[in-house]
């Protein structure tokens, strides 16, 4: 199905901004070359639940000077190292920063690009991003390889959910009354979507955060 195709009469909630088909086929090759290159310097590590040390189904890295980690002993937090190599993590894409500075007010540069491979079977539990500081700044999600369903809750662990696909190329903000939001990935669609050879079949999202207040 085209981008076009798919992109009427979504209603969304204020706050949440979905943007179909964002990048083009060849921006979204570009971008996975780019990614594929951090993934060298800054491989995937499996995440563990604070306290449970219970590993995440979603493998995960980050590019720009602060990453998103959690690990049974500390918890969920930034770091400016790879939990694994000790490296800084590597820079951030510049089609990255510009998409940011395109779709978003923020008077900022995000500072974590956090990097989720999904694998056939992976999936993200509900959750609220809040380990950031700038909980004013917008988090901007872009989708590449195969589809997943995304359900988006409310403020409320228990508040009812609205559930709809994200494609490669799309592009999800969440920001203002949508920011803490509830959220999760129930599954991925294997088969509808390639992701360059050395990353397996699957799914990739990246998150652009900004941590700090500036
Ligand atoms: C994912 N996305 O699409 C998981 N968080 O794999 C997120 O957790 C997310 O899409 C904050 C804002 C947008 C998102
Ligand atoms: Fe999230």
């Amino acid at each position: 199905m085209s981008a076009q195709a798919r992109s009427f009469n979504e209603p969304m909630p204020e706050g949440t901004r979905l943007y179909r088909g964002r990048l083009s086929a060849a921006q979204q090759d570009a971008l996975l070359t780019e990614v594929a290159c951090i993934l060298r310097a800054a491989p995937l590590f499996v995440p563990r639940m604070p306290k449970t040390g219970r590993p995440f189904s979603v493998r995960m890295s980050n590019t720009g000077p602060l990453g998103w980690v959690s690990d049974k002993e500390k918890g969920y937090r930034y770091e400016p190292v790879h939990p694994e190599t000790g490296a800084p993590w590597p820079a951030m894409p510049d089609m990255l920063l510009r998409l940011w500075e395109e779709l978003t007010d923020y008077p900022a540069s995000p500072e974590a690009g956090l990097i989720n491979h999904y694998a056939p079977g992976a999936r993200m539990g509900l959750h609220v991003d809040v380990d950031e500081e700038a909980l004013e700044a917008p988090i901007l999600s872009v989708s590449l390889g195969c589809s997943a369903r995304f359900r988006l809750g409310g403020l409320k662990r228990r508040d009812p959910t609205i559930s709809f696909d994200l494609h490669g190329g799309d592009v999800l903000i969440l920001e203002g009354p949508s920011r803490l939001r509830h959220h999760g990935i129930d599954r991925i669609y294997p088969g509808t979507g390639v992701l360059p050879e050395e990353m397996g079949e699957g799914r990739i999202n990246i998150t652009l955060r900004r941590v700090r207040r500036p």
